[in-house]
């Protein structure tokens, strides 16, 4: 602990392992600034709400119940501990889907209107994965051109919006036995409005008091958002701004430049980005920088939709969610554009402090203390053009000193489930049967996903970068997306080379293809990416007849959102073991955390896991691969027998 003029502080280098952010929360610290580490330390997490045993759904309360002997009292209404525990679940669920479901809402919605040709600032860039899109739903193409095209597809998937009954579309590309399973569970979503709506409206005080029948809704609403929402809006980004494929971007606060006017977009969704993109390379604003005494224009990405632009075009990224307000510590930072989920409230008082502006862009996220100029698809440069206006004049009358940290590292980012299919067989042979064959043949050992936030609880990237350093070491290909994998960029891991950290069967797979042993595959919203490629596995064969059976597993080790609880849910129920890290929301020894955690397994799906030790949380994701590799008959090929098709039948028979 160091003396600070008020109290006790942790040392910078227990917050965080992020050298740039230690060294803007030393400097934040000497600028008397506050953050969101040192609000962690006055602020302690509530013992009672932190496990959900409280609960606030009516004025009879708020009734809190004892988590060390949850079933010594109910709420003043009688619910017991696991009505409780499951309905404020529900409803973390039902905001985190909400969340991910607005944003795939406003891409179908521009996707509507790019493709009926009213907004030119984009195109369909991706026709190819257009006529893909249209082929997995079953939509013919015969005679349709482009616009054609995209207008069948709108037609279909907008009844992920609008259906009161039936199943949303995309629901069809999961894997048979998957979709049986759901069907005959009755937890195949009618739409994402309906079941977020009903989840609401189920976990009202006195309505659904019964943890199992609560269970069923929140799966339900958690698939409209992995099957629904969040996967319209990776799918058509792609389909109108570009499939990504690996290009080597830069990661870390050294991608400021002091000499340059330095803009930030910061957020999720890729339009406001993609316009800022077109403003920035515009000969008239560069020539207006220039004229101002700036070497040029640098605009970086933070965040999710930085990881994203970052996938898709190369854009330098300066870091994860946890950075947001040391990255303006810098004092080299003009503007930080803000659009929606995930932007602290914080960032406007730090902002303020360093002459920044901060702009909020977007109607659905407004800050007080930040300028908003309103971004509209319609007429997206209006708004960017104002931005990079007023970063280049903050520019040129800056007046805080700027102080920048030296590091960035280079990645590769940017694979897809398409690219992974084409990186593994060509243009002619693509196909995941080389992935599935070192899989059955033991050199993979097996696949997982680690994803999700960083929090201000843990200690900043420690636990992704252990987690997936051990996860490598034992053969486990990693997939990555979100806060997450620029944990692991920012250490050097997303390049080919980081093959001599893994083992050596994922090592020489790793060197044969040229790939790294961690794939990043984008922003939170991206982990659709992970169902697909998931899903491929099993058509594939050999692998099992659902995800359930795959050797994989995944983990958010330093989650804080809503949504990383709804697409924690939404691996469960696809069949995935997924483990969270920092607490969990629920209360062990209860009815409801046996469900989450044993109960959904038993009933062929995915389950939870908890911890907060990485080696530990890698343990149980391996122990879960082996387990399944076992059930495949697999467990014995770690010897490396050569697998041809006709093993591979006979291994599914
Ligand atoms: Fe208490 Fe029941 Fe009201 Fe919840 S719904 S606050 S448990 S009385
Ligand atoms: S931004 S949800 S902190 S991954 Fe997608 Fe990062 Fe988690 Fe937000």
């Amino acid at each position: 602990m160091e003396k600070n003029d008020e109290r006790l502080l942790p040392m910078v280098s227990d917050l965080t392992t992020c050298e740039s952010t230690q060294q803007m929360l030393e400097k934040a610290r000497k600028d008397g600034i506050t953050t969101a580490w040192d609000r962690a330390v006055d602020m302690k997490p509530c013992p009672i709400g932190v496990e959900s045993a409280c609960c606030k759904m009516c004025h009879m309360g708020p009734c809190r119940l004892n988590a060390k002997r949850p079933y010594d009292k109910v709420g003043v209404c009688g619910a017991t501990i696991d009505t409780i525990m499951a309905r404020n679940f529900a409803r973390m669920v039902a905001s985190g889907t909400a969340a991910h479901s607005d944003h795939g809402l406003a891409i179908l919605e521009l996707f509507r209107d790019v493709a009926a040709g009213q907004i030119n600032d984009y195109t369909i860039k991706d026709p190819i994965k257009l006529e893909e899109l249209c082929n997995s739903l079953g939509i013919s193409t015969e005679g349709l051109n482009v616009q054609g095209m995209a207008q069948a597809l709108y037609d279909e998937l907008i009844k992920t919006y609008t259906q009161l009954n039936g199943e949303i579309p995309f629901v069809r590309r999961a894997p048979e036995k998957t979709l049986e399973l759901w069907r005959k569970h009755g937890l195949v979503p009618r739409s994402a409005p309906k079941e977020v709506m009903e989840m609401m409206s189920r976990t009202h005080m006195g309505c659904d008091q019964h943890y199992e029948n609560i269970t069923k809704q929140i799966s339900r609403t958690a698939l409209a958002d992995g099957w629904g929402g969040s996967m319209i809006a990776t799918e058509l980004s792609d389909v109108m701004f570009g499939t990504p494929s690996p290009v080597l971007a830069d990661v870390d606060m050294g991608v400021l430049k002091e000499n340059m006017v330095n803009i930030i977009v910061h957020g999720h969704e890729p339009n406001l980005f993609e316009s800022m993109l077109a403003t920035v390379n515009d000969p008239f604003y560069v020539n207006i920088a220039k004229e101002k005494g700036a070497a040029g224009i640098n605009l970086v990405g933070m965040c999710c939709s930085g990881a994203e632009m970052m996938s898709r075009h190369g854009i330098p990224h300066a870091g994860n969610f946890g950075s947001t307000e040391a990255v303006l510590v810098t004092g080299a930072v003009d503007a930080m554009a803000v659009d929606i989920q995930c932007i602290k409230q914080g960032l406007a008082e730090v902002a303020k402090c360093y002459d920044t502006h901060l702009i909020t862009t977007n109607p659905r996220c407004m800050i007080e203390g930040a300028l908003h100029i309103e971004f509209h698809e319609h007429h997206p440069r209006a708004c960017t053009d104002e931005i990079v206006t007023k970063a280049i004049a903050r520019f040129a009358t800056r007046t805080k000193p700027v102080v920048i940290p030296k590091k960035s590292t280079k990645g590769v980012h940017g694979f897809t489930y398409e690219y992974i299919n084409y990186m593994l067989g060509g243009s002619f042979r693509g196909g995941f049967a080389p992935l599935n064959d070192n899989i059955i043949n033991g050199r993979i050992r097996g696949v997982a996903g680690v994803v999700g936030c960083v929090n201000p609880r843990v200690k900043q990237d420690s636990v992704h970068v252990a987690l997936v350093k051990e996860l490598i070491k034992n053969d486990v290909l990693v997939l990555q997306t979100g806060c997450s994998q620029i944990s692991l960029a920012k250490n050097g891991m997303l390049t080919p080379e980081a093959a001599h950290l893994a083992g050596p069967g994922l090592r020489e797979v790793c060197e044969a293809v040229g790939m790294p042993p961690i794939l990043g595959l984008g922003s939170c919203v991206d982990n659709t990416r992970i169902l697909i490629a998931a899903t491929a596995m099993v058509k594939q064969g050999g692998l099992g007849n659902t995800i359930a059976d795959l050797p994989a597993a995944g983990a958010a080790p330093e989650w804080m959102s809503e949504k990383a609880i709804a697409i924690g849910q939404y691996f469960v129920m696809s069949g995935v073991y997924t483990v969270f890290g920092v607490s969990f929301p629920i209360v062990k020894n209860t009815k409801f955390h046996d469900l989450l955690f044993n109960g959904l397994e038993k009933q062929g799906f995915g389950k939870w896991g908890h911890s907060t030790d990485p080696i530990e949380m890698a343990h149980m994701m391996i122990d879960h691969i082996d387990k399944k590799r076992k059930a495949l008959n697999i467990d014995k090929a770690r010897e490396r027998t050569l697998v041809d098709m006709a093993d591979r039948r006979q291994i599914q028979e």
